[in-house]
C-alpha cells in the first residue's frame, strides 16, 4: 500500500519535472538571443551551419532582438557584466566556435523539450482516467519504438559530430607557438614565466584596493574588484601563444572565457593549451578549480596588445616591471581615448 502512494508521488513528480525545465530553457534561449545580438550575428556570419538553419536562427534572433540591453561594456577590456546570461565576447577563433557550439545544441534542447511537454500533455488529457473506465492493454507499437531509438541516435550524432571536431581543434594548435608562457598557480595567486631569450618571471596577485592609487588601477570599470591583478599577463595581439600550465601546491585551473581556454593547473604536471587573441584588450578570467580558502581571490588577467607595444615591454619588464607596466597602461589609455574620441 505504502509502496503504491510512493509510486503515485515519483509519477506526479515525473510530470512536474519538464515544466521548471522548459521554462529555463525558452527564457534562457530568449535571453541568450535578446541579449548577444550582435554575438549572435557574428556567429550566423561565421559559423560552418546549414543554411536552413541560419535562416532560421535569424528568424529567432529577430524575434527576440528588439534591444541590446547589455552593450554597455568597456570598449577595452572583456569582462563579466552583471545580469549576464551567456559567454562573454570571443576574442579568439576558439571561443567563437565554443560560442556557435554551444547555440547549435539549443537547437536540438528547445524543440525536444517542447516535443516531451506537448507528449506528456496529451496522454495525461486524452488518456485520464475520467474518460477512460477501461484503460487500453497496448504494450508494443513497432513503429514507435523504432522512431524513439533511431531519433535520439540521429539527434546524438548530430550532436557528437561537431562536439568531437570541436575537442580536436582545441588540442590541435594550427601553428607552432611563437610565445611561450608558463603559469603556476599557487594559494593563491599565479606566476607568470615567458620562455623568451632572457627568461622573464612575475607574480601576479590580486589588486588590493589599497594598492589602487599606487597603481593608477582607479578606474573600477576597467580594473574591477576581485579581478583586477597588480601585473597582468602580457602578450602581443594575433599571436600564437602556447600556455604551460602548472601549480606548486593543489590543483588550481586556468581559465579565461573569451579565448575559450581553461586547463587544470596541477602539481607535479605541465599541461598545455593555446590560445591567438585577435583583438587588444585587457581580459579577465578566474582561477577555476576549487582551491582553498581564497580560491575566489586568485584573478588571471591578460592584456592583449600590439606587437610593438609588447616588445617595448618584455625589454623593460626584465630590469623594471612596475616601471614597464605603467609605461604600457599610459601608452594603452592613450588609444582608448584617442579611439573613444572618434578618432
Ligand atoms: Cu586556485
Amino acid at each position: 500500500m505504502r509502496r503504491e502512494k510512493e509510486y503515485g508521488l515519483n509519477q506526479l513528480e515525473t510530470v512536474g519535472i519538464p515544466v521548471p525545465a522548459l521554462f529555463v530553457i525558452l527564457v534562457g534561449t530568449a535571453a541568450r538571443n535578446w541579449e548577444t545580438k550582435r554575438a549572435m550575428r557574428n556567429f550566423l556570419a561565421s559559423a560552418r551551419f546549414p543554411a536552413s538553419a541560419r535562416f532560421l536562427s535569424a528568424r529567432f534572433l529577430s524575434a527576440f532582438a528588439a534591444a541590446t540591453i547589455f552593450a554597455g561594456t568597456s570598449a577595452h577590456a572583456d569582462q563579466p557584466v552583471e545580469w549576464e546570461t551567456t559567454f562573454q565576447a570571443p576574442a579568439t577563433d576558439m571561443m567563437r566556435q565554443i560560442e556557435w557550439f554551444g547555440n547549435y545544441t539549443m537547437w536540438f534542447i528547445a524543440p525536444i523539450t517542447i516535443l516531451v511537454l506537448l507528449l506528456l500533455a496529451y496522454c495525461i488529457v486524452k488518456f485520464r482516467a475520467s474518460v477512460n473506465p477501461v484503460p487500453s492493454k497496448t504494450s508494443h507499437n513497432t513503429l514507435i519504438e523504432v522512431v524513439w531509438t533511431v531519433g535520439p541516435v540521429v539527434v546524438l550524432l548530430c550532436l557528437a559530430i561537431p562536439s568531437f571536431q570541436l575537442l580536436t581543434a582545441q588540442y590541435t594548435p594550427p601553428e607552432d607557438a611563437k610565445l611561450t608562457v608558463k603559469a603556476t598557480g599557487n594559494q593563491w595567486n599565479w606566476d607568470y614565466e615567458y620562455q623568451t631569450d632572457n627568461t622573464l618571471s612575475f607574480n601576479s596577485a590580486i589588486l588590493q584596493d589599497g594598492d589602487r592609487a599606487k597603481a593608477g588601477k582607479e578606474d573600477r570599470k576597467v580594473y574591477p574588484r576581485l579581478l583586477a591583478v597588480d601585473n597582468e599577463l602580457v602578450v602581443p595581439v594575433n599571436t600564437m601563444t602556447r600556455v604551460l600550465v602548472t601549480a606548486t601546491d593543489v590543483i588550481h585551473s586556468f581559465a579565461m572565457p573569451s579565448f575559450g581556454i581553461k586547463i587544470d593547473a596541477i602539481p607535479g604536471r605541465t599541461n598545455e593549451t593555446w590560445f591567438k587573441a585577435e583583438k587588444e584588450g585587457l581580459y579577465y578570467g578566474q582561477c577555476s578549480q576549487l582551491c582553498g580558502k581564497d580560491h575566489a581571490f586568485m584573478p588571471i588577467a591578460i592584456r592583449v596588445v600590439s606587437d610593438a607595444q609588447f616588445k617595448t615591454w618584455l625589454a623593460s619588464a626584465k630590469t623594471d616591471l612596475p616601471g614597464a607596466n605603467k609605461t604600457l597602461m599610459a601608452e594603452v589609455d592613450g588609444q582608448n581615448k584617442v579611439a573613444a574620441a572618434g578618432n
